[in-house]
């Protein structure tokens, strides 16, 4: 039997996996679960990264404590966002949120020196304000210091394997997501980085998915009391992890990544790069073993999250299945509002402000937590058949029904809500999609799954999928034409 840790750092919790792979099956157990609490310091939103490392360091003891030494160790975290690493080796200083105001605005500065069409033909990335490449121009114009004084910037998962490993390396799938990587040429776009005056040499080497990436540290091991362990570098965006782990039995699927982000789209073998794609803002995010995701960012239930924290703060608190009851009890389709408007992108009273959003649009405007809740899945589901709808028309497929994985599909309410939006099946499973993919990884990397093809039958097989058939498909194509008529008056 082999033996794997995947360390999923989510942006609302972070959990360590032990999994199992025996005679073709696999079997996971969760040695350690810790949220993920970004923190304020005046005026700024940081990760706090340390506690990160901490609670790595917490898993690893647990997992040695129930099951001894691992045979590998794989981390995946959500993407965008870096540590910069000084002369010294050290940490320079504690990463910004990607939620965080650094990056107000400088999105549009960039835009106005190198044109979009340009950036996208590079890149195929798409262009939301807390991109990498403009986190670090905003370094470039408040903290230059700080950037001339870098030797290395890493991204999350790899600055937690330097600080276990003593190794600084990058890797593909999240170097895409910086939007500075070209995967075409498949190296760090030199132009960019000239252009906007970025040190290129802070560009770490970026390994692909499936690559040996060091060894645990002697003093960690004597730290923990641990054996020689070796690192892999796994698909270390969380996204291209869950989507890795799609249990699909066609080549041709739809997934969507249901976290705090839903991360919807399809595996595609090139990046789908013409000006329909980028009109749309469509991403094509580097994937293991030469795949792409062609896929779009919707807000997700990160509204849900802020919302249920709102309510915590007015002494209001009530867990995620007691908000999906509540909804279930709500009237339908009262009010519905575009979850990607920027309105919902940083933290802040949610409930103020869908109320506002009502208000501004003519529609009733919701006020308990039951009303509230169900505005916002029932948004999410009909934004969900748009970007499917966008997804097919971009891939030239046609889905016949959607796979979901990640913490999300907890919520069946949510995924027969888009089984009945869509019109389609939907595929729920796994909820760890993003540790499960990471695990197959390492397991494809040690020679023990033969690749892609055999790893998502064996999760399929060990793990299951659970079915939503579509249900009322005439009320809900009525109200997607409501939920389009706001989108267009909402411009
Ligand atoms: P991330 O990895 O981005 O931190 P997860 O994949 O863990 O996020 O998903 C978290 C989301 O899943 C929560 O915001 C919540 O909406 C939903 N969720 C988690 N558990 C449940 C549950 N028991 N019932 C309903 N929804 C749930
Ligand atoms: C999901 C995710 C997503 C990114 C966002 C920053 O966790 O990685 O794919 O766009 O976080």
């Amino acid at each position: 039997m082999s033996t794997a840790i995947a360390f999923d750092l989510g942006a609302s919790s972070g959990r360590a996996l032990l999994g199992r792979l025996d005679h073709g099956v696999m079997s996971v157990e969760e040695i350690h679960r810790f949220s993920n609490d970004p923190v304020r310091v005046s005026n700024r939103l940081h990760w706090d990264v340390l506690r990160l490392f901490h609670e790595i360091k917490q898993g690893l003891l647990s997992g040695k404590q129930k099951f001894g030494t691992p045979g590998s160790i794989g981390i995946d975290s959500w993407a965008v966002d870096f540590g910069l690493i000084g002369q010294d080796g050290e940490l320079q200083r504690n990463p910004y949120h990607y939620r965080d105001i650094h990056t107000d605005g400088i999105m549009e500065e960039v835009l106005e020196s190198i044109p979009a069409a340009e950036i996208f033909s590079k890149t195929g990335i798409q262009f939301l304000p807390f991109n990498t490449i403009y986190q670090l121009a905003a370094l470039r114009k408040y903290q230059p210091e700080l950037l001339n004084s870098a030797s290395r910037f890493l991204m999350i998962p790899d600055l937690m394997r330097y600080f276990l490993t003593g190794e600084q390396l990058g890797e593909f799938s999240n170097a895409t997501t910086t939007q500075l990587y070209n995967p075409i040429q498949a190296q760090w776009d030199q132009d960019l980085l000239q252009r906007l005056n970025l040190p290129s040499g802070i560009c770490p080497p970026v390994l692909h998915p499936g690559e040996e990436a060091g060894r645990l540290r002697a003093s960690i091991r004597e730290e923990l009391g641990l054996d020689d362990i070796p690192f892999y570098t796994v698909t270390e965006h969380d996204t291209g992890s869950a989507v890795v782990a799609v249990p699909a039995l066609e080549r041709d699927f739809a997934y969507l990544s249901c976290g705090t982000w839903s991360l919807m789209g399809t595996e595609v073998e090139q990046p789908v790069m013409h000006d329909q794609a980028r009109e749309l803002n469509f991403t094509n995010e580097g994937g293991a073993y030469g795949t792409f995701r062609l896929l779009k960012n919707i807000m997700g239930l990160w509204i849900l999250q802020e919302s249920r924290r709102s309510w915590e703060k007015k002494g209001l608190l009530y867990s995620f299945p007691e908000l999906v009851n509540m909804a279930e009890e709500a009237a339908a389709f009262r009010t519905l509002i575009d979850p990607d408007d920027d309105l919902f992108l940083p933290p802040g009273d949610m409930p103020a402000r869908i109320q506002d959003y009502a208000a501004k649009t003519s529609q009733p405007v919701p006020q308990t937590p039951g009303e509230i809740t169900r505005c916002i899945l029932e948004s999410l589901a009909l934004k969900y058949r748009m970007v499917l709808g966008h997804t097919e028309m971009l891939s030239g497929r046609s889905f016949r029904g959607l796979h979901m994985v990640g913490g999300g599909i907890q919520n069946e309410v949510l995924c027969q809500w888009t089984a009945n939006a869509i019109g389609k099946p939907v595929w729920a499973g796994p909820a760890e999609g993003s540790a499960i993919g990471n695990l197959a990884v390492q397991f494809i990397a040690r020679g023990e799954l033969s690749g892609i093809t055999e790893a998502r039958q064996v999760i399929r097989q060990s793990f299951g999928v659970k079915v939503f058939e579509p249900d009322m498909y005439s009320i809900w194509d009525e109200a997607y034409g409501a939920f389009c008529r706001l989108l267009s008056s909402e411009g």
